[in-house]
């Protein structure tokens, strides 16, 4: 049975905007930065509880060959000759399910898989048989206590649906920039496609993890634009993982700067100005992060990280350095009780 919210109460009501127009939200990124996280910080504490982190730990369940050309990525096709990336077809489910086993122990509660995928497979035999496993997958990981997040590209309306009944938590699926930007980056599809997709997703009942990736030449405007189609979805994505941009050698943005660290926490804090109730995860690009940068992305309301030694195909933060940091800072992990329950009757 699916339990709805308690409705809030209407001074936090009013927080929760799905009308933010792109030119305030460019306003707020450009804002004093301390203004900027005392904002933040204080819609964070009206939402969430403070102090604590959520854990989700990413395995790349298929790895490599992905037909699409999104620059950034090092298992796109396109760029695979030139990258170390190692392709892997996909995984059996008693090799997930032990990776999810440990990511329980080390105290995650979402655990998340990605597969270098266009679209959810179908169609054929191979492909019927690929997303039943994944659907296999989808229950072990439930049957654990761990919440299920699962990035398979685009999926039909019968796979949303599918997942949803397999007791699928979340669905990653970013929108990586703004619209305008979207194209500079990948030209195998459109912006309005991730968006269907999005909507195939909600439409069964699944919650939306979907975010972006900064620091791949856009402006400030693109990141704005990004946010404010974001916030405009009804509801809000339950999670929104904000990325800085790997720079992976052999992909076309091999030679991109590094991000400046005050930039993720300006994305953090617009992040969760603009979608008070969502988890916004501090997600690729920790790596380049000192921990006094981490500690003001969560002071910006960045209340969920990627945990484990390796994103997908490149590395993550040490997981002592990262037990350390929410240590010292007097945080906690959330609990395996604040898990989200499964979405839609099973
Ligand atoms: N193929 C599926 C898709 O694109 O939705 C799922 C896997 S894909 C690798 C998941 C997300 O990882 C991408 O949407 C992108 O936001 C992020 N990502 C991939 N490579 C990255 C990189 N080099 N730096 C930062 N984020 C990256
Ligand atoms: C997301 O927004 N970031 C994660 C997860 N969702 C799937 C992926 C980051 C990938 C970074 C590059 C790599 O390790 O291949
Ligand atoms: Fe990489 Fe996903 Fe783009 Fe494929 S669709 S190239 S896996 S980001």
């Amino acid at each position: 049975m699916t339990t709805s919210p308690a409705p809030l109460a209407p001074h936090l009501a009013a927080l929760v905007r799905h009308d933010w127009a792109a030119d305030a939200i460019l306003e707020l990124l450009e804002a004093p930065l301390l203004d900027l996280v005392h904002r933040a910080q204080t819609v964070h504490r009206q939402f969430h509880p403070e102090n604590t982190i959520q854990l989700a730990s990413l395995l790349s369940i298929k790895t490599g060959g992905c037909p699409e050309d999104c620059k950034y990525c090092p298992q796109s096709a396109h760029f695979q000759a030139a990258t170390n990336t190692v392709k892997e077809p996909l995984l059996d489910v008693e090799a997930v399910l032990t990776a999810a086993r440990t990511a329980r122990e080390n105290g995650a509660t979402r655990f998340c898989m990605g597969a270098a995928w266009r679209s959810a497979p179908q169609g054929n035999p191979k492909g019927e048989e690929q997303f039943s496993r994944v659907l296999d997958m989808v229950r072990g990981v439930r049957a654990l206590g761990l919440e299920a997040c699962a990035t398979l590209g685009m999926v039909t309306d019968a796979q949303a649906e599918q997942l949803a009944d397999a007791g699928l938590t979340a669905y990653n699926h970013n929108l990586d920039s703004g619209p305008n930007y979207y194209g500079h980056i990948i030209s195998t599809r459109s912006y309005q496609d991730r968006l269907d997709t999005l909507q195939r997703v909600r439409a069964a009942g699944v919650t939306l993890c979907t975010g972006g990736i900064i620091g791949m030449g856009e402006t400030l405007r693109d990141r704005a634009e990004m946010l404010q189609v974001l916030s405009s979805l009804d509801p809000h994505p339950e999670s929104v993982p904000i990325n800085a941009l790997v720079a992976v050698e052999g992909t076309p943005l091999a030679d991109r700067p590094p991000v400046d660290p005050l930039e993720l926490v300006r994305m953090c804090a617009v992040a969760r100005i603009t979608m008070p109730q969502t988890r916004v995860r501090l997600s690729a690009g920790r790596m380049n992060l000192g921990r006094e940068a981490q500690i003001l992305c969560f002071m910006a309301g960045a209340n969920s990280i990627f945990f484990g030694e390796k994103l997908l195909t490149t590395g993550n933060n040490d997981t002592d350095a990262d037990r350390d940091l929410i240590a010292a800072i007097g945080a906690r992990m959330l609990p395996p009780d604040a898990v989200i329950p499964a979405p839609a009757a099973a």
